[in-house]
């Protein structure tokens, strides 16, 4: 397929390949590259052919979250009363399974597009992060509902609210992560997995997805509508605007008590 522009995608047997493409960005996850994954999951949806989807980055970045150059501007009206990217919650409802390859950065909305996902393979060379807190935010595309559910409170806190990275072990350990392997190994373990559930049946894969969702989403849809109201609720503040205004101009935040 040829009609993307932030995309790269092509089927291989039954798994559909979806590769992010902005590397001059790091893979930070514009409206237009979302709404480009958002219609090839819904394609794989109606597609027979499709078994799963792998979703991949470079080998630098997964994704380095949504882009701040987006949203730098927004206030909360618009992010609350028009919610204009709320179009990333429909790929968290796609049917077919879904598998994220994670190699170097998957930070804020990247890391939560790969929790989007129904299960991440990681290289070694994985860093996980929800570093919005230093952007004077928080997560927005339910980092602080999924990564909870996955990893348990003291690491989400930790990485919450540190916005510290953690490292491909470390979120193996946690339960973020479903197999780590050596950079080299990623593309294979990818596809035999993607391959593996491809070669199911479809309607019983998306059974057994629904199924196990319903364990871990139980409280998610409010959790998710609560973090849209506080999310959307930062971008009133100063230390939003600073926040998102330092990273553009790389340099520190300097936040409003400290003015
Ligand atoms: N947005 C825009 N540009 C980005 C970017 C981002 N998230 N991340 C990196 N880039 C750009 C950099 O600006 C730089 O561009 P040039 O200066 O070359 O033009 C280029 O990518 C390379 O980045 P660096 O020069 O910074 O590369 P380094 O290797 O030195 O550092 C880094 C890599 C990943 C540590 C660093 O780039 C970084 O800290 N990036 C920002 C990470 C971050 O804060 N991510 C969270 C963003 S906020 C929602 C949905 C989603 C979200 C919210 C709501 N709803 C559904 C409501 C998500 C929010 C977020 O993700």
């Amino acid at each position: 397929m040829s009609d993307f522009e932030n995309i790269l995608v092509s089927q291989e047997g039954r798994v559909k390949v979806v590769q992010l493409n902005r590397p001059k960005a790091l893979n930070a996850l514009n409206m237009p590259l979302m709404l480009e994954v958002l219609s090839v999951c819904q394609a794989a949806d109606r597609d027979e052919t499709v078994g799963c989807i792998v979703l991949k980055g470079s080998e630098k970045a997964f994704a380095a979250g949504a882009d701040i150059t987006e949203m730098a501007d927004k206030d909360f009206e618009h992010m609350y009363g028009v919610n204009p990217f709320g179009e990333w919650d429909k790929i968290g409802q796609t049917r077919t399974p879904m598998v994220a390859s994670v190699s170097g950065f998957a930070l804020g909305g990247g890391c939560e597009l790969a929790m989007m996902c129904d299960m991440i393979i990681a290289s070694t060379t994985a860093k996980f992060g929800q570093p919005e807190i230093t952007l004077g935010i928080i997560p927005g595309a339910g980092g602080t509902q999924r990564l909870t559910k996955a990893v348990g409170k003291a690491k989400a806190m930790d990485l919450c609210l540190t916005g510290r990275f953690m490292g491909a072990e470390e979120a193996e350990r946690s339960g973020l992560v479903a197999r780590v392997v050596e950079p080299d190994a990623l593309e294979a373990e990818v596809m035999k997995a993607a391959n593996t559930i491809a070669g199911q049946s479809k309607v019983a894969t998306v059974a057994g997805k629904d199924a196990v969702n319903r364990a871990f989403e139980t409280g998610l849809t409010e959790g998710i509508g609560a973090e849209r109201r506080v999310f959307a609720g930062l971008f009133s503040t100063h230390d939003q605007k600073e926040g998102m205004a330092a990273f553009m101009e790389k340099r520190t935040p300097v936040w409003k008590r400290d003015r």
